[in-house]
């Protein structure tokens, strides 16, 4: 049986060796990696996340946390399920300018690359007129922006603006997605889709190329 508090414990502590220990004892067990992702490190991270607001936690800290959440993701992957329905449609995913959160978007990027989809993960603080770049380099069918902080969330209106400046929007979707991000939002901006998690962004890009 995962035991899934000491797995947020382990990661609020930063404890990189005792996390990959419990993670590891949970796949032995036949603990779905899905459950593991969900509910021993996105919800080890929310409350990484409570600290950091409170004040009980600091950037490096968090830092630590988040590298070790990354080592785990990285044990994780060839665990998340292969389903090659969407092959052959390219992806560009990247993190707006001016955001360094990475954690989801990489997870994102992961469950597409499951998904069949060839994806392209530009990284973070990426800007409006390298999205543009890319997508024109790439040939991309769908571009992904990610934004965790809500001074961010501007930027991706400005990526969707560019996007459109360079007549690119009728080759390309805009999907949007992080933290703060919603529907409305989407809507708002322009973008053709929204995803509240890594899960149903993969589907909805998957619908997107079909
Ligand atoms: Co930052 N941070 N951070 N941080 N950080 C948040 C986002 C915050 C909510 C913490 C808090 O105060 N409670 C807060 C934002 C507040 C706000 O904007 N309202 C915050 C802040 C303030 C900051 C700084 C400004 C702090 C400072 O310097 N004073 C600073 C900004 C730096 C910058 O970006 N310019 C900063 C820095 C950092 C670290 C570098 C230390 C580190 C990031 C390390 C890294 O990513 N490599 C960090 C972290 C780790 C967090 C928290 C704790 C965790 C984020 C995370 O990885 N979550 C976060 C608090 C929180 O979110 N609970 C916080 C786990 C991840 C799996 O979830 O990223 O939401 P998430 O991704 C999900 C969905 O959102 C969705 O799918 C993913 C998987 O299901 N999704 C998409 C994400 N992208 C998508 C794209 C799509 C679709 C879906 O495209 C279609």
């Amino acid at each position: 049986m995962a035991d899934f508090n000491a797995m947020q414990e382990a990661l609020v502590q930063c404890d990189q060796d005792k996390l990959e220990g419990l993670v590891n004892g949970a796949i032995a067990d036949g603990t779905p990696a899905i459950d593991i992702l969900n509910q021993g490190l996105i919800a080890g991270m929310d409350i990484v996340g409570e600290k950091m607001e409170n004040g009980d936690m600091f950037i490096p800290e968090v830092l630590m946390a988040a590298q070790a959440m990354g080592g785990c993701v990285a044990v994780l992957k060839p665990l998340l399920g292969e389903d090659e329905s969407a092959e052959g449609a390219s992806v560009i995913i990247g993190t707006v300018k001016g955001d360094l959160h990475d954690i989801g978007k990489n997870l994102v990027s992961m469950m597409m690359e499951s998904a069949g989809l060839v994806v392209y993960n530009l990284g973070v603080d990426i800007s409006p007129e390298e999205f543009v770049r890319q997508i024109k380099e790439k040939n991309a069918s769908i571009v992904c922006l990610s934004a965790l902080l809500t001074t961010t969330m501007p930027m991706m209106k400005q990526t969707v603006d560019a996007i459109v400046e360079a007549g690119l929007k009728d080759q390309v979707k805009i999907m949007i997605g992080g933290a703060p991000v919603t529907q409305a939002f989407a809507d708002e901006i322009g973008a053709d889709g929204f995803a509240a998690d890594a899960g149903s962004a993969s589907k909805l890009a998957k619908a997107m190329v079909a």
